[in-house]
């Protein structure tokens, strides 16, 4: 278990499906039971099959390419308040009954949670469902 509020750095290809963003979250299924909804910010890094939720802002750093074909990608994050297990998972764009919102992801885990995924940025969350997505079919065999 790591400790909170230590700072961690995440690096990766920005080629890859790992990814860092600010998205909108609440929870609608935990273990298997409804749960009212509570929508708040998180800073979303996804590392590999896990989709880690910090509170507080983190940083997606830029480095310089360390090739001409592909930049390097650091996320920053800092208070790890929960992770999700991706695999055997799986992500939709929310039916209309789950959400007023615009431009809402619903992700389900296969340990019975459910939750969505929002921003009011379309192309930012079209990048997530794409991201999410390849994440979720890369680990489904493993
Ligand atoms: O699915 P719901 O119940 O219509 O979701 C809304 C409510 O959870 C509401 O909270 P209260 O029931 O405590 O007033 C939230 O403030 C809304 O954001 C929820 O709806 P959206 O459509 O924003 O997910």
């Amino acid at each position: 278990m790591r400790p909170r509020d230590s700072v961690y750095l995440h690096e990766s290809n920005d080629k890859s499906s790992e990814k860092c963003g600010n998205l909108n979250m609440t929870k609608i299924t935990e273990h298997g039971k409804k749960v009212r909804k509570n929508w708040t910010s998180y800073w979303i890094v996804l590392q590999g099959s896990s989709l880690l939720f910090n509170k507080g802002q983190g940083e997606k750093i830029i480095s310089s390419p360390r090739d001409v074909l592909s930049l390097n990608v650091l996320c920053v994050y800092q208070k790890l308040e929960f992770s999700v297990e991706l695999k055997g998972g799986s992500v939709n764009w929310a039916s209309k009954d789950k959400s007023s919102k615009k431009h809402v992801l619903e992700l389900k885990t296969r340990q019975g949670m459910e939750l969505l995924l929002q921003s009011d940025n379309d192309s930012h969350i079209s990048e997530w469902h794409k991201a999410l997505t390849e994440a979720i079919h890369t680990y489904a065999w493993e």
